[in-house]
């Protein structure tokens, strides 16, 4: 058996396989950039969809789908099913389970030292998860190993993706005295001193009109800051627009929504932190809300056997430790009814007055959890970690 031996500074090979929406190029673009940025070695993404990619990161659009080509310090590479294999990297990350390309595996094994072989796998704040973090599993033909890397809220797992700089950048952000008014009056959005601030990042939604109106009908002013994304059919519902785009305002009483356009990753930032409420939807705007550290609802992606409201009670039952009961059982029964679970059969609507009287102590709690968390090892810090154990452990 070939063994891992892993240099000062390795290079590291990703590879992203889209599925659905951005959600897995936008971990793995994040995790890239992070690695590099941090200058722990040379990091290549490769990645099935070109166009996914270029949403959050508009420059790849300027690179060569077949030549590669770099973008903040990462290469990036087309996969693609006629794929031919480079030198592999000494870390070969696969993302989600994607399965790595069998001419990808052979080159591997055919190195005089077998890479590090990671499979980064889905967040969840289940308690099984700590249990498989970093179990090994060889490859029943080839001399290789792969090891199971599982990001999570706990010292037992990987943690989460976190930038050196995030949270100083958000704290010099909001303190700016024009900051957040300077950003809403570059898009051309105005809104009163009370007004609550709420960004809209979501999948179908079939309970947003009912949603809108109590928020219409609401004694606060609601500004609703809506990113294109799925959820636009129903705002356009909900709105009795025909088609809404970037750019468009609507007001309805104490409502106005306005669309925004898709921005790269770090524009996204900046919406979550210029809002007092944020709904976040799948894994890395999940993230990205709690580093916010302000009030979020999250949409957590569905899946067939309904296995994605387990994963819902595993965070809630994290996250809701230590607030008062009646903001624990407002934002919990808001956050089911949002993601359409059992038992509690509430609306949005019928949830969410509750909703809005708990948001100041939400907010405390908010900041709370975020510097928690913070606490906890990044995931790239962690990942990196990992891979120098394993090293050391194979000499
Ligand atoms: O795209 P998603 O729905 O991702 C999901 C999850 O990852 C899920 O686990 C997976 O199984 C499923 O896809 C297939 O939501 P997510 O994870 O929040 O990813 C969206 C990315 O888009 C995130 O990196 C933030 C980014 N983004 C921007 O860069 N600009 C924007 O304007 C907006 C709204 C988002």
């Amino acid at each position: 058996m070939h063994r891992f031996r892993s240099p000062a500074r390795p290079r590291w090979e990703i590879f992203c396989q889209v599925v659905d929406n951005f959600g897995d190029i936008g971990v793995c673009w994040r995790l890239a950039t992070d690695l590099a940025r941090r200058g722990g070695g040379a990091v290549r993404l490769w990645v099935d969809e070109w166009e996914a990619l270029r949403r959050i990161c508009p420059a790849a659009a300027a690179v060569d789908e077949r030549a590669g080509g770099s973008v903040q310090g990462v290469e990036l590479r087309r996969w693609t099913s006629a794929f031919v294999p480079l030198v592999p990297g000494e870390i070969v990350v696969e993302a989600f389970a994607c399965e790595l390309p069998a001419a990808q595996l052979e080159a591997m094994a055919a190195l005089r030292q077998a890479p590090l072989w990671i499979n980064l796998e889905y967040l969840s704040a289940e308690a099984w998860v700590a249990g498989c973090h970093g179990m090994a599993s060889p490859h029943p033909r080839l001399p290789l190993v792969k090891h199971f890397f599982f990001p999570g809220f706990d010292a037992g797992t990987g943690g989460l993706l976190r930038e050196a700089d995030l949270l100083a950048r958000r704290d010099a952000w909001r303190a700016r005295p024009e900051g957040r008014a300077a950003w809403l009056a570059a898009r051309g959005i105005a809104s009163g001193p009370d007004a609550l601030r709420v960004s809209l990042f979501a999948y179908e939604q079939p309970e947003l009109p009912a949603l809108f109106d109590a928020w219409a009908g609401s004694g606060r002013e609601m500004l609703v800051l809506v990113p294109e994304s799925r959820v636009l059919g129903d705002v356009q519902r909900a709105l009795g627009r025909e088609r809404l785009q970037a750019g468009d305002r609507v007001v309805r009483g104490a409502l106005t929504a306005c669309v925004l356009p898709f921005t790269d990753q770090a524009g996204y930032d900046e919406l979550l932190w210029a809002c007092e409420l944020n709904f976040v939807r799948g894994e890395d705007s999940f993230v990205r809300a709690q580093w916010a550290a302000r009030p979020f609802v999250w949409q957590i992606y569905p899946q067939a056997d309904a296995a994605h409201h387990d994963k819902l009670e595993a965070f809630l039952a994290r996250y809701l430790q230590g607030l008062p009961a009646a903001e624990a059982d407002a934002l919990a029964r808001f956050w089911r009814a949002w993601n359409g679970c059992a038992p509690d059969r509430a609306t949005p609507a019928e949830a969410w007055p509750a909703l809005a009287a708990a948001l100041p102590g939400l907010d405390v709690h908010a900041r709370r959890w975020c510097d928690v968390q913070a606490e906890l090892p990044d995931l790239a810090t962690a990942l990196d970690t990992f891979c120098s154990h394993i090293a050391h452990a194979a000499r």
